[in-house]
């Protein structure tokens, strides 16, 4: 299927000169501050990577893509482009009003119609586009936890692009690479979607692909948002750049896309192909459990291992984009090269290796070699430039437990024995000190609570990046604001929950600082335990049970843990 038509794909900028004159008068407008993910998105509705959507989903779009995997008029789309905003925003927005798009800076991006205005069914959506309704699906989390409630829906004119910063030269507009196939002459191009560094089985497996569709190849990774827990595309563009060189001259081109990836396995594999024939590209590789999220809740894949393939092969012709489905490639030994697993005929007389993800990240963690039969020295420089072993990293180490429960004495016997220790600066973030100095004007209700636990996840996730130990000790009720706690820290280093489980009737019994009987009393509003719930973590690092073990030990408990987790050297 030769892409005999690399004709422009639409657009929805408006003229340099008309977006000025837009620019000036948007400043009057209603104006909604985009999120990261919705400049994402808003990007590649303007540039047409979206094509054929010309804005976010109207409600019934919405519901036809939702169900469907189509919209009103017919078209195949898998995945809700939404935006997505608080009550009290939608509040403010008439049906027929034009609002202004900005980015998180202030600047005006794009101005939209919104011509409709609804609720979602988030459960629904969940089920439908994601399979499950299942916090442990990354999209489904975002959805509930992050996403807003009310949807708005309408046409988008744009006025300019998002800007960027990094890497400028290596990112393309779907029209800047459908120009550059046609300068160049490439007809059948092969897109590689990836949001991992590649080594050398990605790059015989790319390679091959090329071979065999008698194409060019497009390494086409996602730099926008990936699965939380990624490694950052900084260094996996650095990585790519050090494999451009692996390839044969001239067969090869990387470009990067700004998309914000869902993880909804078959669904996003069918996106990912309409956003690549947008881009200009004839063919692409779909692997096994592509653009999948992991295991749900359950412990188990949330989808089959070929049902992206499968969902990819039956909506092929329409999407105008022809599978190239993935081979497994191993190393054998003996022959020192690479092999799809499959045509490996006398598999019993040699040796097959093969390193997992898991086991790529145990190394680089531990700082142990990494073979160069299994990745390009450059790639591994990369990136263990920018993940030392872990017990060089940063990290967090996050009490929770009721008022009382001994949270701070503990924490402040674990930061006495990490500073004797030595090698990385600790900061104790106790949840009286951090109410006095970062949070003092806030309260207990739920909303104040999640504020002030965001705000010590804040600046925990900064001491973690910059290679110090924080320890957090707040009360922490609440688990859903735990966990975007944990994912926060998770981009930069490892969170280590300890819930403190002194009991609420010990805790209550000790009443060091009286308030449970201010609260009993009912002086106190809002108290944990009393009158406000505590969320149990399910599956904290350690639970501690301090009713009959005394602090040193506590502490101790800990550091044992730290030790376990390679976060402290055990020298
Ligand atoms: S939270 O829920 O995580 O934001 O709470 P935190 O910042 O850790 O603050 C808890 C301390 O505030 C005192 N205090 C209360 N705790 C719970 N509920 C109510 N209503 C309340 N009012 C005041 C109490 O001393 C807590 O300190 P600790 O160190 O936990 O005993």
């Amino acid at each position: 299927m030769a892409i005999e038509n690399l004709a422009p794909i639409p657009e929805l900028y408006v003229s340099y000169e008309s977006a000025q004159k837009m620019k000036a008068e948007a400043a009057n407008l209603t104006s909604w501050d985009l999120t990261e993910r919705q400049i994402c998105d808003l990007e590649l509705l303007m540039n047409g990577g979206f094509f054929p959507l010309k804005g976010f989903l109207t409600e019934e779009d919405y519901d036809g893509v939702v169900e469907t995997m189509r919209t009103a008029d017919g078209k195949l789309w898998p995945i809700p482009v939404t935006l997505d905003v608080s009550e009290k925003f939608a509040e403010t927005v008439e049906l027929g009003q034009d609002i202004a798009l900005r980015d998180q800076e202030g600047v005006i991006l794009a101005t939209m119609t919104v011509t409709d205005k609804w609720t979602p069914d988030k459960a629904r959506e969940a089920e439908k586009v994601f399979g499950a309704n299942d916090e442990a699906h990354p999209a489904v989390y975002y959805l509930h936890h992050r996403a807003g409630p009310v949807y708005l829906g309408g046409p988008v004119t744009g006025i300019q692009q998002p800007v960027h910063y990094d890497f400028r030269a290596r990112r393309d507009t779907p029209n800047e690479l459908r120009a550059y196939f046609r300068k160049v002459g490439w007809r059948r191009v092969v897109a590689f979607q990836t949001r991992n560094p590649l080594h050398r089985a990605h790059q015989e497996l790319t390679f091959r692909a090329a071979r065999e569709a008698q194409a060019n190849l497009l390494i086409h990774p996602v730099v926008g948002m990936t699965k939380p827990g990624d490694v950052d595309h900084f260094t996996r563009v650095r990585c790519y750049e050090a494999v451009l060189d692996k390839y044969p001259a001239s067969t090869t081109h990387l470009s990067l896309l700004n998309l914000a990836m869902r993880m909804a396995g078959p669904r996003e594999a069918v996106w990912h192909g309409i956003i690549r024939r947008n881009h200009g590209c004839t063919h692409m590789i779909v692997g096994r459990d592509h653009a999948g999220p992991g295991k749900n809740s359950a412990g188990e894949d949330f989808y089959g291992p070929y049902d992206a393939q499968d969902l990819f092969r039956e909506h092929q012709a329409e999407i105008g984009i022809e599978m190239v489905d993935f081979k497994h490639m191993v190393y054998i030994q003996e022959r020192a090269q690479y092999e799809p697993a499959d045509e490996i005929e006398d598999r019993d007389t040699v040796t097959i290796l093969n390193i997992s993800g898991t086991e790529l990240r145990r190394r680089l963690q531990e700082g142990l070699e990494i073979p160069e039969w299994f990745s390009f020295p450059e790639v591994v420089k990369e990136l263990r430039r920018t993940r030392p072993p872990r017990s060089r990293q940063g990290f967090t180490v996050f009490f929770t437990g009721f008022s009382g429960s001994g949270k701070s004495t503990i924490a402040n016997a674990l930061m006495v024995k990490l500073m004797e220790m030595g090698g990385r600066p600790v900061t104790l973030l106790d949840g009286d000190i951090v109410r006095k100095n970062l949070s003092s004007e806030l309260g207990f209700s739920k909303e104040h609570r999640d504020l002030n636990i965001r705000r010590i996840g804040y600046v925990a996730s900064e001491i973690t990046k910059n290679g110090g130990i924080a320890i957090c000790a707040p009360i922490a009720p609440y688990a859903a604001t735990r966990r975007a706690v944990r994912e926060e820290i998770e981009q930069f280093g490892a969170f280590v929950e300890v819930h403190v489980a002194t009991s609420i009737e010990e805790c209550e019994r000790r009443d060091r600082k009286g308030l449970y009987k201010l609260a009993r009393e009912g002086k106190i509003k809002e108290f944990t335990g009393i009158s406000d719930p505590y969320d149990v973590p399910q599956d904290p690092e350690l639970r501690l049970e301090t009713e009959s073990v005394d602090v040193d030990n506590c502490a101790h408990q800990v550091i044992l843990k730290l030790e376990s987790m390679g976060l402290i050297a055990g020298e």
